[in-house]
């Protein structure tokens, strides 16, 4: 590995030793770039790495909120504005228990990267709270937005940093924190925040596009090795917002989606997910009563259930993790591998242990897809719905369908482009590293040290 990466990984693991996750990126991003450091001295001369992986600005904040019992409750609130350098920040706002710095900045991290890949000028930020919404009330939840926003209000705008949803922060709650901020500054600036209902602002398309985007990444790969993608069959885990977007996808390409799973097991069925449309709006009604709880699927439509198990062992043609982060460990990748996956294609944030996808990418006769590619089908149509804001007026949903086919056509042949430019072959997991960091550096150095 290039001697100036290598010191700078080493000054991140010294400097954030509490910070796992963020360091785990911070090494799988840096270690594709070693070939374009060797071709660019400048940018080692500008110290554009030690510059990278130091965000702009990070702050935390207190928000505090009453439950329906009278008994008040104090949560941590986060923003990360990561890197401003090709565009105001962007990126979801995560409300989950375990939400910590390490966290918030491996996430903030790797929106750098793929915001940059969507082609489109956003900047990398996240943030969050570490508020568990499981088996909260309406009320509860609306109360804990209108805080949360009191106290972010002042640092965010529709050209200075803009929020959207993630984990825990769906259009329910993205309603709620709008409300305050426009209560808040009196103004109609509904560009600050992405994943809007379509009532004031919110961009067709913005629910089903991280899941349909991950399936027009999909489409490119096999396209590449000559396959067609109907009646491939998919094992998904997790059943959120994503994996119903991929299901619904899944639907309309004649693919059969044959596993979901939750924090209690997985479900298989054979017949697919993919293939009712009851079933598939069913996943929503699953997310949407905050039980988190996937066996209600294998109870509705009487297909199995394994009690805390994980959809590893399945066989299918193609897996999808789409859950969270770090769910395939290397006993998990060596089960995928021993079934036959052919493609592992990432979808959740950063899913794979770092162990576990230089395992995979090993495998010949697998193809490996990362993350921060195959789902920036989402944030990309985030920025569509910022310019549909900008201009105030509204695209059809086959207009943003067809700008994000597009996007995510580009995005495969950019970071296929990448990885060959620089003698990788077809290495798709750098590939994304190496397009995205281009983009982000030679911004960066063109405007000057700071
Ligand atoms: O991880 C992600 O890219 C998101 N949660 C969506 C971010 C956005 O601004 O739409």
């Amino acid at each position: 590995m290039n001697a100036y990466i290598s010191s700078v990984i080493e000054n991140v693991k010294a400097k954030h030793q509490s910070e796992p996750e963020f360091i785990q990126t911070v090494e799988e991003v840096l270690s594709s770039l070693s070939p374009v450091m060797d071709a660019h001295p400048e940018y080692e001369k500008a110290d554009i790495l030690n510059r990278i992986v130091e965000p702009e600005r990070m702050f935390t904040f207190r928000v505090v909120w009453t439950d329906d019992n009278g008994n008040v409750h104090t949560n941590i609130g986060y923003r990360c504005q990561f890197n401003g350098a090709i565009g105001p920040y962007k990126g979801g706002l995560r409300f989950q228990k375990n939400v910590c710095p390490s966290i918030i900045k491996f996430l903030g991290f790797e929106q750098i990267f793929k915001n940059a890949l969507t082609g489109l000028p956003i900047g990398g930020g996240k943030g969050g709270a570490d508020f568990d919404p499981t088996g909260r009330s309406e009320a509860e939840i609306m109360r804990f937005c209108q805080s949360f926003m009191s106290a972010l209000y002042r640092y965010i705008g529709p050209n200075v940093d803009v929020p959207a949803g993630d984990m825990g922060v769906g259009s329910r709650e993205i309603g709620y924190l709008f409300g305050q901020y426009r209560r808040l500054k009196g103004a109609w600036e509904n560009g600050v925040l992405t994943g809007k209902g379509f009532t004031y602002g919110g961009s067709l398309t913005r629910p089903e596009a991280t899941g349909y985007g991950a399936m027009y990444y999909l489409k490119e790969v096999l396209r590449h090795e000559g396959e067609d993608i109907k009646g491939k069959t998919i094992a998904v885990s997790g059943f959120g917002n994503v994996a119903w977007g991929i299901c619904k996808k899944a639907l309309q390409m004649g693919a059969k989606v044959i596993t979901l799973s939750g924090p209690d097991g997985y479900i298989l069925d054979e017949e697919g997910v993919s293939t009712s449309e009851e079933k598939v709006a069913y996943l929503l009604e699953m997310r949407s009563s905050n039980r988190n709880r996937v066996k209600d699927y294998a109870d509705k439509f009487g297909v199995p259930f394994f009690e805390g198990e994980k959809p590893w062992g399945v066989k299918a043609d193609v897996m999808m993790p789409a859950a969270t982060q770090n769910d395939v460990g290397l006993e998990s990748a060596k089960r995928i591998v021993a079934n036959g996956i052919k493609y592992y294609i990432e979808v959740a944030n950063m899913p794979t242990t770092n162990e576990a996808l230089e395992f995979l990418k090993k495998q010949e006769n697998m193809i490996v897809a990362p993350s921060k590619a195959v789902n920036a089908g989402g944030v990309g149509v985030s920025a569509l719905e910022m310019a549909q804001n900008w201009e105030h007026l509204v695209w059809s949903a086959e207009e943003v369908d067809a700008q994000l086919h597009r996007m995510m056509e580009n995005i495969v042949r950019t970071s296929a482009q990448a990885a060959e430019e620089y003698g990788l072959g077809y290495d798709l997991v750098a590939g994304a590293n190496i397009a995205g960091f281009k983009k982000v550096a030679q911004a960066m150095y063109e405007q000057g040290i700071f």
